[in-house]
């Protein structure tokens, strides 16, 4: 090697070493923040970001319960921040770190699943249903029972998760999201079972890709990423079904024993600025918690029933909550669904 490539070498060597920005880890949801996020905070606070992804509350689950996986951040739905509460996995937010808490809408503060509001700040809501390419999909769909055509055999896919992926069936049976009878739940695993020769494929994040390509033609998921889908393929539209739906808030939390607490605080902070959260809603299709935040969200997208449902479609849709015991009947059927 020439003496000038050693120099080179030794140069970047010791630029990296003296890389002594603090570094926030944060673990979010896939297609769930705008391009500038990151880069603009790493700017402004002199910060390194490390950013991976996850497509399930199972996974944040999974993760928090075997030491946090190195996270000072992340961003689990409603009923799982009740979880993670419970289980001790949560740090207590310091409040005079996050002064702009005062942008979030007070329907969001204070929410059952974190009574006093101590441990979580609501990130972006949503709505669940249906991604249809009406270039393959004639007809108006406007209930679940599609998922079930056979016309549309090998052209569908569903959420890959225990809670998600059986409220096709709880909701057509005329059940709740949070059903706990074991017998109804049963049926509903039958249901599902049968609708599993339809099934191109369980996913909560490639279905993105599937549906804009026209390899999958109706897609279980979620509003912002169907809006994400539809921005780039025009065929595409979003249908919450008539039999209703579950609706969720996911919130930023920091896990127990956070290298980086302050850190993740000013991150928390920094989304909560009006510009910054606005970004995020503009760029991923999903509602946005934040009252100063609304006026610069995109009038195609505060205009959307979908994404802010009106009374009447908000009355089709529930919360999910902790099943409590039931958990391990909604494990097993989920894995028999799985499995076989
Ligand atoms: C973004 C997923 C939204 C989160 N891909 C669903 N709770």
């Amino acid at each position: 090697m020439k003496p000038i490539h050693l120099v080179a070498l030794a140069l970047l060597g010791a630029t990296c070493a003296r890389d002594a920005r603090p570094v926030l880890s944060f673990y979010n949801w896939s297609y769930y923040i705008a391009e500038n996020t990151i880069p603009d905070f790493e700017s402004e606070f002199g910060a390194k970001v490390v950013y991976d992804n996850f497509s399930s509350n199972g996974e944040v689950l999974a993760k928090l319960q075997t030491g946090g996986g190195g996270y000072d951040l992340t961003v689990p739905s409603d009923y799982m921040v009740e979880i993670l509460i419970r289980q001790g996995l949560l740090e207590e937010l310091d409040f005079s770190k996050i002064p702009n808490i005062a942008n979030i809408d007070p329907q969001f503060r204070n929410t059952p699943f974190d009574p006093e509001g101590r441990y979580s700040v609501p990130y972006q809501w949503g709505t669940t249903g249906i991604g249809v390419n009406t270039r393959y999909v004639k007809e108006v769909i406007d209930s679940w029972e599609a998922l079930w055509n056979p016309a549309y055999k090998g052209r569908i896919s569903v959420i890959d998760d225990m809670r998600s992926g059986l409220v096709p069936a709880l909701r057509l049976l005329g059940y709740s999201v949070n059903e706990t009878d074991p017998a109804r739940l049963q049926e509903a695993r039958d249901l599902m079972f049968k609708q599993k020769a339809f099934v191109r494929t369980y996913t909560s994040d490639t279905y993105l890709d599937l549906l804009k390509s026209g390899d999958v033609w109706l897609a279980m998921g979620w509003s912002g990423d169907i809006y994400q889908v539809m921005r780039e393929n025009p065929d595409v539209v979003f249908i919450i079904p008539k039999e209703g739906s579950y609706i969720w808030v996911d919130n930023l939390v920091i896990p127990k024993g956070a290298r980086n607490k302050a850190l993740a605080e000013s991150f928390i902070d920094y989304i909560l600025r009006a510009q910054v959260g606005a970004d995020i809603s503009n760029h991923t299709g999903y509602s946005t918690p934040n009252r100063a935040a609304f006026p610069l969200v995109a009038d195609t997208l505060r205009n959307d029933p979908s994404l802010y449902p009106p009374a009447e479609v908000r009355q089709r849709l529930e919360f999910m909550k902790d099943v409590g015991d039931a958990t391990a009947v909604y494990t097993r059927i989920w894995n028999e669904i799985k499995s076989h």
